[in-house]
């Protein structure tokens, strides 16, 4: 649907545009390299990868979470459970803590990285998305085209992102991933992710992972992708989505228009 929205406003500035065409970016597809189990009650908001094993956020009130999971066998390892009223949304590591949004309680938690121990807590106004890193600071999105950047220590807001698709704005960007020097985003109701140029907030490709969303799951409001990780040292990269039954290590393919 919105994917949708997005290839057209892309087809109709290429048509319009056509001296601009060579710039607009690119719409790949993910294929499948491995497939490994994924809870199908984990209703992924953010996923990271360290030291080999996988990290995962959920959401829903009374059932969201903090995991460390093996990737080969999608056995959680340890869990720090959300309580309510809180709605877990994204998450990432940043030195020896885990840091965790919750959706519209402007709260943040704050995680011993290795125990779980719920260390501290922060606050910010409006929604928490998603949750990524730079390198120096914490990338959070909201749900809207603009990414806010936290300084990691105080917690406080540092500067923003506007991000643009040929200039407009790109709305709706969920679970974040750094990767390689770029900021990755689900787009939350499309099967779209989004490649941004950090430097200046342009979308500079798009991965369409139509091809590998579930097939009982297509076209479901809930069950969407969600959820992208960077694995540094090896350089793989694996996505699921919300109650998803599995999690792909995908690579990109083909450039489709
Ligand atoms: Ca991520």
């Amino acid at each position: 649907m919105f994917a949708r929205t997005l290839l057209t406003a892309l087809a109709s500035f290429t048509l319009l545009l056509p001296a601009a065409a060579a710039q607009s970016p690119s719409v790949e597809r993910a294929a499948i390299v491995a497939t490994y189990p994924h809870d199908p009650d984990a209703f992924t908001q953010g996923l990271f990868i360290h030291g080999g094993l996988l990290y995962e956020s959920t959401g829903q009130i009374g059932r969201s979470s903090l995991r460390r999971v093996e990737l080969d066998t999608g056995d959680v390892q340890q869990q720090a459970d959300i309580e309510p009223p809180y709605f877990g949304e994204g998450s990432v590591r940043f030195g020896d803590r885990i840091f965790m949004l919750s959706w519209v309680s402007e709260t943040g938690f704050i995680f011993d990285a290795d125990t779980f121990e719920r260390i501290g807590t922060f606050s910010y106004p409006g929604e928490g998305w998603g949750l990524t890193h730079d390198g120096s600071r914490l990338v959070l999105s909201d749900g809207s085209a603009r990414l806010r950047y936290l300084d990691p220590d105080t917690l406080e807001q540092t500067g923003t992102l506007d991000v643009t698709l040929n200039g407009r704005p790109v709305r709706r960007l969920n679970e974040l991933e750094w990767v390689d020097g770029e900021i990755w985003a689900n787009v939350w109701q499309s099967t779209m992710i989004v490649r941004i140029d950090p430097g200046t907030g342009s979308v500079t490709g798009l991965i369409d992972l139509e091809d590998i969303v579930p097939d009982n799951l297509e076209g479901s409001r809930d069950a969407v992708a969600n959820g992208i990780a960077w694995d540094a040292a090896t350089g793989r990269i694996y996505v699921t989505g919300k109650l998803w039954p599995v999690l792909h290590e995908i690579r990109i393919s083909t450039e489709v228009r």
